[in-house]
């Protein structure tokens, strides 16, 4: 099965690859539908990651971000991104598209990344929905806008939220154009982002998921390859760097 994904990878001139949270697991940041650990073992990520949860307790949603942020700024972009950011540097079009809210295929190199869920990084006015990078060290939880004086959150996607417009129509368009469509690291229950790799393969690709296990995606797509995305895509690689060149 990887031989077949090679051989269309080696011919391909238009590459699309979607990832999520699995990418990062071997950074050392845990996947979104993981057991939270410690202090947020009792909170489920779908009752902090909503815009209703950031109205009833924003100190408590701050605080899990702050805790993520810190997580996220001790991370290191691990093979499975330098990896991908490699197959960029060879496929004259190449579009990475991430779900992960970590930065951490800029870090790794990426170029063209397409960031559908935001940035855990930026922060921005939860009433005027501007981004905001200084704010007055008042002591709040959350912190105030500078301009309106309303609660700051982060610059993410929450359930509910729609996904920014120029982000998801730049992902749409790379899924219809591509010969070749990853899927890493990503459970595909989430929409809109789940429905990806299913435009990819009406408009042609041949579409391929890389997971630890099988999950919503197996058997709908033409290829899978199980194991950790930071063993598997560097094979990939060392496969096309060296047969048939
Ligand atoms: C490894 C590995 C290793 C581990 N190697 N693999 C249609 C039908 C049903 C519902 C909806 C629908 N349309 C919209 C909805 C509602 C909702 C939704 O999808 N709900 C579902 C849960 C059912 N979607 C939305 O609300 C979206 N908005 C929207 O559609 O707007 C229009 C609209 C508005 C109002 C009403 C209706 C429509 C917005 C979705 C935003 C998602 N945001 C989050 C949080 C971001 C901020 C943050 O990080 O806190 O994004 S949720 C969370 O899930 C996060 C992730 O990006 C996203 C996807 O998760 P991901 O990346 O797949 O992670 P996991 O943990 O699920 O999976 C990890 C995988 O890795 C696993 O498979 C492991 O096996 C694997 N793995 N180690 C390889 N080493």
């Amino acid at each position: 099965m990887i031989e077949l994904l090679i051989s269309h990878l080696r011919t391909a001139e238009s590459v699309a690859v979607l990832t999520g949270a699995g990418v990062s697991a071997e950074s050392g940041i845990p996947t979104f539908r993981d057991a939270q650990t410690g202090l947020w073992a009792r909170y489920d990520p779908h009752e902090l990651a909503t815009p209703e949860a950031f109205r009833r307790n924003p100190r408590l949603v701050w605080e899990w971000y702050a805790y993520r942020r810190g997580l996220v700024a001790a991370a290191a972009p691990n093979p499975a991104h330098l990896a991908l950011a490699a197959l960029e540097r060879r496929t004259p079009d190449f579009t990475l598209i991430t779900q992960n809210v970590d930065g951490l295929h800029r870090r790794a190199g990426s170029q063209n990344v397409v960031e559908l869920h935001g940035n855990i990084t930026r922060t921005k006015c939860f009433d005027e929905d501007v981004v905001v990078e200084r704010w007055p060290a008042t002591g709040d939880v959350p912190p105030c806008c500078p301009s309106c004086g309303g609660p700051l959150r982060p610059d993410v996607v929450w359930f509910g939220e729609t996904l920014p417009a120029a982000a998801w129509n730049a992902a749409t368009a790379a899924a219809r154009r591509c010969q070749v469509f990853l899927c890493v690291g990503t459970s595909g229950v989430v929409q809109p982002a789940a429905d990806l790799p299913f435009l990819a393969r009406r408009s042609g690709a041949y579409v391929a998921e890389i997971n630890l296990a099988p999950g919503a995606l197996h058997d709908q797509l033409d290829a899978q390859l199980y194991g950790p995305a930071g063993e598997i895509l560097p094979r990939i690689l060392a496969a096309l760097e060296t047969i048939g060149e």
